[in-house]
């Protein structure tokens, strides 16, 4: 029926949202950002139980964004770059040690921003990946340059266990609902750049606030 297929999971509509995070001027709107993620989320939620723990983390950030999305000074959180500044000026951050800020919107979208580089590098493994290449090697090789880094021994080894139980690559394809592998690949080719723009936009950012290792 219609309604079943209106709420089957499709990638392509996932990775499409990234596209609506730029404005003109190249700033990050903050809740197609968090909306992208949602979607992502509900991907990784339709890969069985075993991810709950890395979706309830993820879920916990993104309601946090979304809670300053729709506080009192919401206004200040449309964009990244404008969050950024409002809570830099109003001293909403906790900079070196965390303190009286534990969730900040800079350091949560950090957060966030340090698994969109996890996504790009992983995406880039799948679209040029083979028929009988491992989805659980290629998201290890992501993890392990993107993220291990930022977590302590014991999400490092769950994650790792994690990964042991994605599906293969043809059961993987299948659920992102984008069509034969061929179309994924194209559809990947589409996507990449763009997330790969926001990411560095982002990175920019933050590097030049001295953001990047926010506790
Ligand atoms: C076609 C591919 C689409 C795949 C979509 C999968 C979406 C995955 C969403 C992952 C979001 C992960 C956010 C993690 C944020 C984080 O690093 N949090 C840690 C630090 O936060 P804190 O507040 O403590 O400073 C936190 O400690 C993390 C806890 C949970 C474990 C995070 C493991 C991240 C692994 C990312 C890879 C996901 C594997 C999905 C397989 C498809």
């Amino acid at each position: 029926s219609v309604a079943s297929e209106d709420q089957k999971f499709c990638l392509q509509e996932v990775l499409d949202t990234f596209k609506m995070c730029l404005s003109d001027n190249k700033e990050v709107y903050t809740q197609h950002y968090v909306a992208g993620w949602r979607g992502l989320v509900k991907f990784l939620n339709s890969l069985g139980s075993v991810f709950g723990f890395i979706s309830k983390d993820a879920v916990n950030k993104i309601q946090i964004l979304v809670n300053y999305l729709n506080g009192e000074n919401g206004s200040q959180y449309v964009t990244v770059q404008s969050m950024v500044k409002y809570e830099l000026e109003n001293e909403l951050v906790d900079i070196t040690k965390r303190g009286s800020h534990p969730e900040s919107g800079c350091r949560t979208l950090l957060r966030l921003h340090r698994a969109l580089r996890w996504l790009e590098l992983f995406l880039e493994r799948l679209r040029t990946s083979t028929e009988d290449s491992k989805t659980s090697v290629m998201c290890a090789e992501a993890y392990n340059e993107a993220l291990a880094q930022h977590h302590p021994w014991m999400i490092r080894k769950a994650a790792n266990m994690a990964f042991y139980m994605l599906p293969g690559r043809p059961a993987f394809f299948e659920v992102m609902n984008v069509g034969p592998p061929e179309q994924v690949v194209a559809m990947l080719g589409e996507a990449l750049p763009l997330i790969s723009e926001v990411y560095q936009i982002t990175e920019t950012l933050y590097a030049q606030h001295n953001l990047l290792d926010l506790p």
